[in-house]
């Protein structure tokens, strides 16, 4: 995302101007990506998908990832008895080209405290499973509706505070952008969180 992160952050700082912005970390920077495409066909060793509480599928991509992934996902999927709202729960990636998948339940509107909850509880897994690189979807922001901007600003903040404060062992956060609108915001916040040297 370099290209274009220090115009980006000059920009940032002139709309923001009582922001105190974060210092330049590289170690940091090297954590985290943006790409733009088609989460199911990313070889890493886990994408997070945008469940429901039933875990048992259904649209936008959590639909793509299930069909796939093959009929055993959905088996995996009926064995966890569905997940709560903020929380997240693994399985393994089946036919798809990652290694494992984390069902994340975001929340249905704008209840920032639990999308904040379900990136964070995702990272925590790839720690528990010594997962090294992690894709996110941009969780709720389809049909569950969170507002695109502030979803965005949750997902960057959430990782910036994780790598920062836990002891991580994860090498790759990776923002999978399906939509023009997301990476908009994403190009435009992330010079702001991880800001170039
Ligand atoms: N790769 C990456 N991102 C994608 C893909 C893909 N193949 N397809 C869509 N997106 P959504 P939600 C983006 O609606 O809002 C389901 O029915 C999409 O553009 O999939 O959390 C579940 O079962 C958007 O940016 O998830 C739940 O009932 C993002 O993925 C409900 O939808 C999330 O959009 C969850 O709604």
């Amino acid at each position: 995302y370099a290209q274009n992160a220090v115009a980006c952050r000059r920009d940032f700082a002139e709309d923001n101007p009582d922001l105190v912005l974060f210092q330049p970390d590289d170690d940091l920077n090297d954590k985290i990506a943006i790409w733009e495409g088609d989460i199911t066909t990313l070889e890493i060793d886990a994408i997070v998908n945008a469940a429901n509480g039933s875990l048992l599928g259904g649209g936008g991509v959590d639909g793509a990832i299930h069909r796939a992934a093959g009929k055993g996902l959905l088996q995996e999927c009926r064995l966890l008895h569905g997940c709560d709202t903020g929380d997240a729960k693994i399985t393994h990636g089946h036919d798809l080209p990652a290694k494992t998948v984390i069902h994340a339940v975001g929340p249905i509107g704008f209840k920032p405290d639990l999308l904040r909850k379900c990136y964070w509880r995702c990272l925590e897994l790839c720690d528990k499973h010594e997962l090294r690189d992690v894709a996110f979807c941009c969780i709720s922001t389809g049909i569950f509706g969170f507002p695109n901007r502030e979803a965005a600003n949750i997902a960057l903040t959430t990782a910036r505070s994780y790598l920062m404060y836990e002891e991580s062992q994860i090498e790759k956060i990776i923002f999978c952008i399906f939509l023009q609108t997301d990476k908009k915001f994403y190009d435009y916040l992330c010079p702001f969180y991880f800001p170039p040297a």
